[in-house]
């Protein structure tokens, strides 16, 4: 599966004979009991990043939407991996080479297994879900796609999800269709209904809102898409942090995410695809490591998943990863879930009990997202004086402006919760909120 060349020379080599011992707090956490119940206390005490103060105060980090803070064993791990592991992969017979390149590819089995995709050849390493969504638009929209087709999108879409389309769709001549959400932040099926036609040649849709915490029933969409004969694409990003992925119970045709927004490093993406797709498709980079062969004539293309890793990737992100997805299942995705389940809960009743302040995005279904305006405010001045009181909360537009143009707002001021955030740090928030009230009002 390696590069041509390096078949031809290298031993077969066991895991075992790398002795790699590098991970105390990774191979504690193994041999620890999984349990239910999130242990709060611990899990704050493997961020180091949560003991820092701000403005003279313990930090609050409510903004882990846009990006996760990271366990010791993430950057231990990465550390490691330099100090012991590096040399580039899938080029070298020496051991040093195939010891980072093994390290690397169980990186992708571990993602492959994170996602219960059926082969590790369906998991392309990227930048992140960025990059992942802009392969798909361009590789799958040079082939699939000409003038008059459609690509059904929705109005909750990242912006990331919405320009990549936008560039194809000049190219091609095809149309980006949009499926108009309601004023609770829930799409209106019946919309997606009647805009999913013939004329569809891909449907690419956000799984949990960013802006607005909304979880969209992506397998309808998917069922519904698939009995068309319409593949299609999920935005996972503000997913994979908070929820158990099934590639394989989806049906999804692809499914893209960040490691940085879950507990991971920036940087590292992952484009899951289904192998029939991603074989049809053309490659996206062209460089090294996605070629079998070049001549000035004519260039033939890698094996997946390599025909679309074009360049040395990063291996030290794609490790890091690995040892994120360790840190999530130790600690498990139902414990995660019920405990931030339990923070929306507790910040929805808090944060709506203010006078003035309404919460953009009140969806049925929701992940631990709270984004609000304040009448006679603007997100930013909250935003400022929050940060003063050392609490960290987003604000603006999300790289979402047509979803915040649909509610008529500039922007909003937006707490994310992760599994290390206590009910305490969201009545800091709350008392955070009332004192900047105070003072704009
Ligand atoms: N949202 C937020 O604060 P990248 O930047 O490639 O890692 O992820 C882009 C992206 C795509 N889709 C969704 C649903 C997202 O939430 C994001 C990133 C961050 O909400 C930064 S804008």
């Amino acid at each position: 599966m390696y590069h041509m060349c390096l078949k031809n020379f290298l031993p077969l080599r066991t895991k075992s004979s790398l002795n790699i011992q590098y991970n105390a707090t990774i191979s504690m956490n193994k041999t620890k009991e999984k349990t239910s119940l999130l242990d709060i206390n611990k899990v704050r005490a493997d961020f180091p990043l949560l003991k820092r103060e701000m403005h003279d105060q313990p930090i609050v980090f409510l903004d882990s939407a846009a990006s996760s803070q990271k366990p010791a064993s993430v950057i231990e791990r990465m550390d490691y991996y330099y100090k012991n592991q590096h040399a580039n992969v899938h080029r070298g017979v020496y051991q040093l080479s195939q010891e980072a390149t093994d390290a690397f590819e169980e990186a992708r089995r571990a993602v492959q297994s994170f996602l219960n995709a059926a082969s590790d050849k369906e998991v392309i390493f990227t930048r992140g879900t960025t990059e992942s969504i802009n392969l798909v638009a361009s590789s799958f929209g040079r082939k699939y796609l000409k003038e008059g087709d459609e690509v059904l999108i929705s109005a909750m879409e990242h912006h990331s999800n919405i320009v990549p389309w936008q560039l194809i769709c000049e190219q091609t001549g095809a149309h980006l269709k949009v499926v108009p959400v309601n004023d609770r932040g829930e799409l209106i099926m019946e919309d997606f209904d009647h805009l999913l036609s013939e004329r569809t040649k891909i449907v690419a849709m956000v799984h949990i809102s960013n802006a607005l915490g909304t979880i969209n029933p992506i397998k309808t969409i998917i069922d519904k898409a698939h009995a068309k004969n319409i593949p299609v694409l999920i935005d996972g990003a503000q997913a994979v942090p908070h929820q158990k992925i099934d590639v394989q119970a989806l049906d999804v045709d692809f499914y893209v995410f960040s490691a940085h927004k879950m507990l991971g490093p920036t940087g590292m993406g992952v484009l899951y695809g289904k192998e029939s797709w991603l074989d049809a498709m053309p490659p996206y980079h062209g460089g090294g490591e996605m070629i079998k062969t070049v001549t000035f004539e004519k260039t033939t293309f890698n094996e997946l998943p390599f025909k679309f890793e074009a360049g040395t990737p990063d291996m030290a992100a794609a490790v890091g990863l690995h040892a994120a997805i360790e840190y999530m299942e130790q600690i498990g995705h139902d414990a995660i879930q019920a405990h931030e389940a339990d923070l929306l809960a507790y910040g929805t009743e808090k944060l709506q009990a203010i006078d003035g302040l309404r919460i953009i995005g009140t969806a049925d279904k929701k992940a631990s997202v709270i984004s609000f305006v304040v009448e006679g405010t603007h997100p930013y001045d909250i935003g400022a004086i929050l940060d003063q009181q050392g609490i960290a909360v987003r604000t603006g537009h999300h790289c979402t402006q047509p979803l915040m143009d649909r509610y008529g707002i500039p922007g909003t001021v937006r707490a994310s919760f992760a599994l290390y955030n206590t009910k305490e740090e969201i009545d800091k928030l709350v008392a955070g909120v009332q004192r900047a009230l105070k003072m704009l009002l």
